[in-house]
This record gives C-alpha cells, structure tokens and sequence, in this order.
C-alpha cells in the first residue's frame, strides 16, 4: 500500500497506518464507517455520509470525537493529500482501544480513520449486459436485534450472504427480512419498475438508507416519475419490468435475473437507462471541490 491515511488526527504513511489488536473495532466489530466517491475532483455528496456516519453512531451510543465540519475537512484533506481526483473513500470511527472485555467503557478514545483509494470499477459488462441474482438463504439482519439502517463495522450478516452469492458465481445476491419481505442485497439497495413507476423497500423493512438510493429518488421525481416505498416478496421481482441495484461503488446496476427467471425481456431496461445517464450527469457537476 501507498499514500497516505488519517488516523487519529495525523496523515501517515499507509504502511505505517495501524491499529491495535485491542481496538474493539477489531475485536468485536464495534464501530461504523462510510464508503464515499470522488468525482473529477470533488467529493459526492459528502454532507449527506457525514450525516449518516453520525446518525450510526449515535445509534450504537458511539460519540465522535470531532464535528461534522471537522470530520468532512479531515476527508477532504485526506483526498487532497493523496492526489485522487476520481476514487473511494472509507471513513471509518471504532470504540477505540479498550481491554478483552465488551464493555465499551474501557475504550477511552475512539479511533478515527479516512483511507481515500483509487476505485476499482464495476466490469463494464455488468452493466451493459445486466446482473444474474439469486436470493440469498441467510436473511437480513433483524431491526431490533442490530438494526440495517445504520451502517456499523458488523458486517457479519452480509458477508455470510455474499459467501453464497461468490459459491453460485453470481456478484450480488438479493437479501430477504424476517417475513420474506424483499430487503436490499448485500452492499446495495434494490429498485423495480413497474409500470412506469418506481418502487424500493421502505427502510423500515430492514435496510440501509443509501445515499444512492436517496439521489435516485430525487432524479426520478425530477423526471416526473412516481416514486413509492412499498414492502414486496420476490414474485414481484421476478415480475418487474425492470430492476436495478443502487449503491457508491456500483452507481446504479441493471439486474435481468433472479433465481432463474428472467426480469422483463431480460435485457437492461429503458428506465434503469435513463436514470443512469442521469445519475452520470449529476455525478459530475455537483460535489465538495477538493482542489479549489
Ligand atoms: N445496502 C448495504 C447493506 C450497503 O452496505 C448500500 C446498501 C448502498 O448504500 P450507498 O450509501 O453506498 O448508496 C450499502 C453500501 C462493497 C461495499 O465493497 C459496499 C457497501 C459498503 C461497503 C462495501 O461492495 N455498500
């Protein structure tokens, strides 16, 4: 690894970026984080995962020692230091150090990290061909056992799930609640179109509010398109017109498959195409400078 990460306060090399072995972090997945974009420059929605990183935080009773304007210039300055115009970035808060025991209260400082990356891009034929699916065995993770909307460092549940998807030699796999409703799939939000209109789970079904799920919403409501959140089961899926994945890295990912049965004509739709292009178009004239 090169380049430079932030930890705790400092930019220092990467190979030198370190945490202890007894950050509970690590030891316990204890902590949330936030996957971010780069575009020509500038950095996607940058408020909006400064927001969220917060709101799971504080979900997870985890106090950041730092503002939101502190935590938005760290990232920042972190992209800035690294030379990347277009990339990822992971933004990343855990309990800290503490002792072998769960209590959180010997974690006297949380430790506070930004790795800003070059992007590893979806194949292109992903999205010129359209995703195959399958619907995963293990079910999402249930909302008051640990609850999907916010985005903590227990990231167990979708691992496991995209084990199965990496076994059927798929790349995603669409992830189910408690009750079969359809939830998101294991690092992406979930949309149909049904009839001209579009549909997404509502996050109380038990997934994360994806900032790319959000952007799509007000694209789609710009264009004049009647958006809804609505609880499904997979036969409606399998009958959409069409269906797309949402998320950071992915952008927005036509999807002609799933279990077997073909979604619409089987090919990426004229909708998810269009909200595409739009997403595209977006990506690149809004965002906070990094250079300027
Ligand atoms: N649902 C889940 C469970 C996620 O983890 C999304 C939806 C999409 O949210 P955004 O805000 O990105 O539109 C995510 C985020 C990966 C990877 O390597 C993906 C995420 C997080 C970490 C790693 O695929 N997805």
């Amino acid at each position: 690894m090169n380049g430079l990460v932030y930890l705790d306060g400092k930019l220092v090399p990467a190979d030198e970026a370190k945490v202890s072995v007894f950050d509970h972090g690590l030891l316990y997945g204890d902590g949330v984080f936030e996957g971010i974009r780069a575009y020509n420059g500038r950095i996607f929605r940058l408020e909006q995962h400064v927001e969220r990183l917060f709101r799971s935080a504080h979900g997870i009773m985890l106090e950041i020692p730092m503002t939101h304007e502190e935590v938005a210039k760290a990232v920042v300055e972190t992209v800035r230091a690294n030379g990347i115009r277009d990339g990822y970035i992971r933004l990343v808060v855990t309990r800290g150090v503490g002792d072998l025991g769960l209590d959180p209260r010997k974690c006297l400082k949380p430790t506070v990290f930004i790795i800003a990356a070059t992007i590893e891009l979806y194949p292109e034929e992903f999205y010129e061909k359209g995703l195959r699916l399958i619907t995963c065995t293990t079910r999402r993770n249930i909302a008051d056992a640990l609850d999907p909307s916010l985005k903590t460092l227990n990231y167990l549940n979708n691992i496991i799930a995209k084990i199965e998807t990496v076994r059927a030699g798929v790349p995603e796999g669409l992830m189910l609640n408690s009750l079969g409703y359809v939830a998101e799939c294991t690092g992406d939000n979930i949309f149909l179109v049904e009839g001209g209109r579009l549909v997404t789970p509502p996050v109380h079904v038990g997934v994360l509010p994806g900032i790319t799920r959000a952007v799509v919403m007000e694209i789609a409501a710009g264009l004049g398109m009647a958006v809804s959140e609505e609880m499904f089961r997979l036969s409606s899926v399998y009958n959409a017109d069409e269906c797309f994945l949402t998320g950071t890295a992915a952008e927005l990912v036509p999807v002609v498959e799933l279990d077997g049965r073909l979604i619409g004509d089987g090919k990426p739709g004229r909708i998810t195409q269009l909200l595409r292009d739009r997403f595209h178009e977006l990506v690149r004239s809004e965002g906070t400078p990094v250079y300027e």
